[in-house]
């Protein structure tokens, strides 16, 4: 099998190759290669023109470089191609405290490695892209390129690495369950409809009847993948396919070992995303949650006392979980609070009624757990007794039959449990301060955008 190989490595001559990045020098090893040749592949970020010498900026993942060029038929040469062109510069290091990370290339050969490049729909060498979303959005994959653009996926990548961790840490196995689905999980409103041959088929809300039959084989699971949701809404923390990070354990008492469960993971994300994102957090100047020991804790109905609310209320509008998140900021100095004991009726139809702290159907074993004002994660305990499904979904008015491969497995044993589930793209959002989850968010889907 082909190894991967950097662009200009050639193959040996038994025809094998390797990853030979020994040869290539990244922007951000410069400092540490004053004195000797090395070799930069990257982008042309911007050119800068003096009356005796040219500077180039070149941008690889890893960051900028510098490089000076003197000789006048270089001079030419970078004249002629724009920002962006791919490139490789070979030359000498050279230490110069006034050069960005004290370090430059001097004397360089510039070799093109693709067509030059036309000029991008944004100026992407400006520290500061001032485009309008809409425009950025439209051409994510170039704009993308922005280092300022490209740190809040960064900083996803370290937090979907840390919920993994943490959770396999817990003994949770990873799953991965369909997409084509043959049944709403979360309501039948907002699900998209699909031709399956010929058969009526869904995209999956969520894979909660996975996660949770799975349950019945793994005791623990985790998964991590895209879910969809027809949202009829244009609102700035809904997407119509987001990334879902859900989880699911067995013999729990109730909710609160599943609450236990989500601090886990939502701890390992912050900490992952110090430990692997710290450039990217500078960057965004983002102030890093502390997760608090013990998260707070508020019931629902104290928090519609709390909000002014009318107490029939079922559900918390946005303006209370930034209500919800002010107070828990306020009285406990926290960045999070768990909302618990939803009402039964509101919540999802495989939803535990309340066993705690006293017997209760109108409210349920569930929560939500608020993020800086907005909810991040939403789960609790489910029944877990086949008769007690067929009741709920003859109460609900909803048809067995077509529920009838999710709930078998209840028939044959399957533990009280309970799970929960974080949007990703929503923590990035509320960590990086983002207005509007489209900008933490690669190539969004919505009610108007189905390209890039
Ligand atoms: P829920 O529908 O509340 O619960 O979703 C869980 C979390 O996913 C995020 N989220 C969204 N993010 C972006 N766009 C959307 N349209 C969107 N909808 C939801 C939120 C939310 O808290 N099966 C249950 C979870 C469980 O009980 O395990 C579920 O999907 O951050």
């Amino acid at each position: 099998m082909q190894q991967f190989v950097e662009p200009s490595s050639r193959p040996s001559p038994q025809g094998q190759s390797s990853l030979r990045s020994d040869t290539r020098t990244l922007a951000a090893e410069l400092p540490s290669r004053a004195g000797e040749n090395v070799r930069l592949q990257g982008w042309v970020h911007r050119r800068r023109r003096l009356a005796s010498v040219t500077f180039v900026v070149i941008r690889d993942r890893s960051g900028l470089a510098q490089v000076v060029v003197r000789d006048p038929q270089t001079v030419a040469q970078v004249e002629e191609i724009g920002e962006e062109t791919v490139v490789e510069v070979t030359g000498k290091a050279v230490a110069n405290p006034q050069a960005p990370g004290g370090v430059e290339v001097c004397d360089p050969a510039l070799t093109l490695l693709s067509e030059p490049a036309e000029t991008p729909p944004v100026e992407l060498w400006r520290p500061t892209v001032n485009a309008a979303l809409p425009t950025l959005l439209d051409h994510a994959a170039v704009t993308l390129r922005h280092p300022t653009l490209r740190a809040p996926f960064e900083i996803a990548a370290a937090a979907v690495s840390g919920f993994r961790e943490a959770l396999r840490g817990l003994s949770f196995t990873e799953i991965q369950t369909p997409k084509i689905v043959g049944a709403a999980t979360e309501s039948g409103a907002n699900v998209f409809a699909l031709d399956y041959f010929g058969r009526r088929a869904y995209l999956a809300q969520s894979p909660q009847f996975y996660k949770q039959t799975l349950v019945g084989v793994f005791e623990r699971v985790f998964e991590v993948g895209p879910v969809f949701r027809a949202e009829p809404h244009d609102t700035v923390r809904h997407l119509a396919e987001y990334v879902s990070l859900d989880a699911e354990l067995g013999f729990v008492a109730d909710h609160r070992e599943v609450m236990a469960a989500t601090h886990a993971a939502v701890a390992g994300m912050v900490a992952a995303v110090a430990e692997h994102a710290q450039p990217a957090v500078e960057r965004l100047g983002v102030s890093l949650p502390g997760v608090p020991e013990e998260i707070p804790v508020l019931h629902f109905a104290d928090a519609l006392k709390l909000v002014g609310a009318p107490d029939d209320e079922q559900d918390l509008a946005p303006a209370h979980e930034r209500a919800v998140g002010e107070w828990a900021l306020r009285e406990h100095g926290s960045d999070f609070v768990f909302v618990v004991g939803y009402p039964t009726g509101k919540r999802a139809f495989y939803t535990h009624p309340q066993t705690y702290p006293t017997d209760d159907a109108y409210w349920s074993n569930s929560f939500d757990l608020i993020f800086r004002g907005m909810e991040l994660v939403s789960g609790g305990q489910r029944l877990h007794r086949y008769d007690d499904y067929v009741a709920v979904l003859r109460e609900r008015g909803l048809p067995v039959e077509s529920y009838a491969s999710y709930i078998e497995p209840f028939r044959y044993g399957i533990p009280p449990h309970g799970g929960f589930a974080f949007g990703l793209e929503r923590f990035v959002a509320r960590l990086v301060g983002a207005d509007n989850i489209r900008q933490v968010t690669l190539f969004p889907r919505d009610l108007h955008r189905l390209v890039p």
